[in-house]
């Protein structure tokens, strides 16, 4: 640890040249040996107890010596795989803070983590592919987890798209709402000046997403940050909670649809299982057992597809929770990708082998 200022003194000179950073801090090292702790500075009370929060700490040297991580990517798919190591079950808050350290007085040890979330160690996991630019001396954010024993898990369901896909020409006149939340792409605001009633084709489809896991869903942000949305009257408590995107088959993104914000609640739950959760302004979430869904009727529900080119076969993949905002068991249920052939024409533009897919995805 003691040649970190001055590595970090010749990458701020060189200017985080492409070889410098493949020879950082985070390369070298012996990941096989890598072990994990939490730690704090704050003060706990009583005796030594088990810490379900704090700092994470490695060490490469058997436990000799500790320092800490400085990563873009902290999330709760790595703080998943740190809460999974120390037998701490699921994260709940992954966060690079100063809340229990900084950088200053535990010095990073290691940067640039990458785990896709499912490893058992902090050592299967991957690394950045460059060094990360928040990884400066002038930083002092630490990586930070909490743990908990049990956590949701939204999980998508494919037969739902599929069945309810269907291909919609819609004036702009009556999108006036769904304009407003920027739920056509941008060539349709240009258009409207000229043609308000120009039409736009708008690929629509419902979306499940169910609470397979042992905790509610809780939206991360306080419900007093929740924001009211006029046009759709309720507060959308979630700014992104689920992505849809269409690519062709090489995997170019050719249109993706709203970054949908949501009301999160509870729209279906399993046999003996009362909802609980409704689309309130401070009621929002999903029951263990329940499922939120997000039928093909609502506005923004869809993939804007006026521009895309008719008569080729493309990939559709819907994500939920994409940046890994809320803590769930696993994100390897999240994600799905269908095929779908558009013709322009509603009768013949189909979306069928819808199959799941992890969050993580790799172009
Ligand atoms: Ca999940």
């Amino acid at each position: 640890m003691e040649s970190q200022p001055m590595f970090i003194l010749l990458f701020l000179l060189l200017g985080c040249g492409q070889c410098l950073c493949s020879r950082g801090l985070n390369v070298e090292n012996n990941y096989r040996n890598m072990k994990v702790r939490l730690a704090t500075d704050r003060p706990t009370r009583g005796a030594v107890q088990v810490l379900r929060e704090g700092r994470v700490e490695v060490s490469f040297d058997f436990g000799a010596t500790w320092g800490s991580i400085c990563s873009t990517t902290w999330s709760m798919r790595e703080g998943n795989v740190v809460c999974r190591q120390l037998g701490l079950g699921y994260a709940s808050k992954a966060a690079m803070s100063t809340e229990h350290g900084d950088s200053k007085k535990h010095p990073w040890e290691m940067v640039g983590t990458l785990c896709r979330g499912n490893e058992r160690r902090l050592a299967d996991c991957t690394r950045e592919s460059h060094y990360p630019n928040v990884c400066n001396a002038r930083n002092p954010n630490i990586t930070v987890v909490s743990c908990v024993s049990h956590s949701a898990d939204l999980e998508i369901g494919l037969r739902d798209i599929e069945r309810s896909a269907r291909l919609e020409a819609v004036p702009m006149s009556r999108l006036t709402c769904a304009m407003e939340e920027q739920c056509v792409s941008a060539d349709a605001y240009v258009i409207r000046r000229t043609n308000p009633n120009a039409e736009r084709k708008l690929l629509r489809f419902s979306v499940k997403a169910s609470n397979v896991g042992t905790a509610d869903v809780s939206p991360y942000a306080n419900y007093k940050d929740w924001v009211w949305h006029q046009c759709h009257r309720h507060y959308h408590s979630m700014n992104v909670f689920a992505t849809f995107d269409v690519y062709d088959l090489k995997y170019k993104k050719v249109a993706q649809g709203h970054k949908a914000s949501f009301c999160l609640m509870d729209s279906e739950c399993r046999p003996g299982i009362r909802s609980k959760y409704t689309c309130g302004n401070t009621t929002q979430g999903i029951s263990m057992g329940c499922a939120d869904v997000y039928t093909d009727v609502l506005d923004c529900q869809w993939v804007d597809v006026t521009t895309v080119p008719v008569n080729r076969r493309y990939i559709l993949r819907v994500a939920l929770n994409p940046e890994y905002k809320l803590g769930e068991i696993s994100f390897e249920n999240n994600g799905a990708e269908c095929m779908l052939d558009y013709t322009g024409v509603h009768k013949t533009t189909r979306i069928y082998n819808c199959r799941r897919s992890p969050l993580w995805f790799k172009i």
